[in-house]
């Protein structure tokens, strides 16, 4: 089929994903490849239909060309080095530069034609999860195409047809290929008003993945199924993850969407929300219930959506508490109530580095600095204006401000704690505490057994 009547076909289905021809090949568009791990501000769209932009946590949105009325972009699959947070560069395969790929933001009704060269050391596809298309766009390798081969390009053409929150990634080789952080964000924004999509101020996006690196190492195992060590969003742990940032009286929406091989509880402070849509399209109204936690299976995508109004930091995070802590060993032995005074000091007399973990907790590890390999991150860190913020991992901030300018995504710093808000030291004096007299013996209760070994009655 001509490629350029294509769009003007109704045969949409006939046409499967194919390499391209020498000529469209000169004419395919410069891919923008990215350096920097930073926020971008939204793409405000130059061209096509109008629509509110998402803000990508620690990415982009991919820049399109219009090519008679098709919008066009172009991905590379290609081996990055993404700095995970200041300190520690993985050695990752993404798209255009960085783990994760720029975001594709569409309208509703577009009609879309995405080039991807593969410049990985082994062949790929993309998958495009949760769109309606042509099952030969759908990007399984084996299944509904050959897979893509080293340096080649593949053309994916199909129109965005349902507004929502979308992701993709390979469909080939996935095991390796996703836990080396390849996968982006998709948005598709609504082509008119949509009466359950409703407009919001702020509107944020990003992916929870997760990877296995030793420390002192850049390059994760792909074998790890569980035990990954590094929690991240885009690509991104703790402090490297940017904060949210926005005016009070905001209305907010976050989309999340899980490539990593668990589940996350995903939990906002200080703001009940409102689970307003899945990868699978916009919640009734009618099913929707408020939620401070909502939890996001592998392979789901949720938006939350929320009235910023109390002013403040508010704590954004995973609830396993594993998942924001950056590299620890595992088999560090519980030294939790074990009495080794004296220890240390002979130890150290052999090794004097020696630092004995965890006999009253781990919140020493937020303050002390202990040696650690290169490339490797603090354990939990991250320094807020009353001490240290003894996470890792899944965790930033949500910021909510008064003075914050309409679409002003800055940073206003640390949150002032107006007067008498703020938890306190109690000076008082204290009471010796009531406690219950020592429980008398069992043999002194009065039990009632059950008479034999029969059973009936019940
Ligand atoms: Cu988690």
């Amino acid at each position: 089929m001509d490629r350029r009547t294509f769009f003007g076909s109704a045969a949409f289905s006939a046409v499967a994903a194919a390499s391209v021809s020498k000529v469209a090949l000169a004419a395919l568009p410069e891919p923008v490849i990215a350096s920097t791990p930073a926020t971008a501000a939204p793409l405000i769209p130059p061209n096509g239909r109008p629509y509110n932009p998402v803000l990508t946590l620690n990415g982009w949105t991919c820049p399109w060309r219009m090519n008679a009325g098709v919008k066009e972009f172009h991905l590379v699959a290609e081996p990055v080095v993404r700095e995970i947070a200041p300190g520690m560069q993985a050695t990752l395969w993404g798209y255009n530069g960085q783990s994760p790929g720029p975001t594709i933001e569409v309208v509703e009704g577009d009609k879309l034609r995405i080039f991807v060269t593969n410049r990985l050391p082994e062949h790929t596809t993309i998958h495009w999860h949760g769109q309606r298309l042509p099952n030969g766009m759908d990007g399984v390798g084996g299944l509904t195409q050959k897979q893509i081969p080293v340096g080649k390009t593949f053309v994916y053409e199909f129109e965005a047809r349902r507004p929502g929150t979308f992701m993709y990634h390979p469909h080939a080789d996935e095991m390796v290929q996703m836990a080396m952080g390849m996968m982006g964000f998709w948005v598709t924004h609504p082509k008119a008003k949509h009466p359950l999509i409703d407009t919001v101020q702020r509107d944020f996006c990003f992916l929870l993945n997760a990877y296995d690196i030793d420390p002192g190492s850049t390059t994760p195992r792909p074998n790890t199924m569980l035990d990954q060590n590094l929690w991240t969003w885009n690509s991104r742990a703790f402090p490297g993850i940017d904060t949210l940032n926005v005016r009070q009286g905001d209305k907010v929406r976050i989309r999340v969407g899980n490539l990593t091989m668990t589940n996350h509880p995903i939990h906002l402070h200080g703001h009940e929300f409102t689970v307003t849509g899945t990868d699978g399209g916009p919640v009734p109204h009618g099913a929707r219930w408020p939620e401070v936690t909502t939890d996001i299976a592998v392979g789901q995508m949720r938006q939350l959506e929320f009235l910023a109004d109390e002013p403040g930091d508010w704590a954004l995070h995973c609830h396993k508490s594993h998942h924001t802590m950056n590299p620890m060993g595992h088999t560090v032995p519980n030294m939790i109530g074990v009495d080794h005074r004296g220890l240390v000091q002979k130890i150290q007399k052999l090794v004097p580095d020696y630092m004995l973990m965890g006999e009253r907790g781990m919140a020493d590890m937020g303050e002390m600095q202990m040696p650690i390999p290169d490339q490797t991150l603090p354990m939990m860190t991250g320094t807020g204006p009353y001490g240290p913020i003894e996470m890792g991992g899944m965790f930033t901030t949500l910021k909510v401000r008064k003075e914050q300018k309409p679409g002003d995504y800055s940073d206003p710093g640390a949150y002032r704690q107006p007067p008498g808000t703020q938890a306190f030291e109690w000076t008082g004096a204290l009471a010796d505490p009531t406690r219950p007299a020592a429980a008398a013996p069992a043999s002194a209760l009065q039990v009632r057994k059950p008479s034999g070994g029969a059973h009936t009655g019940h």
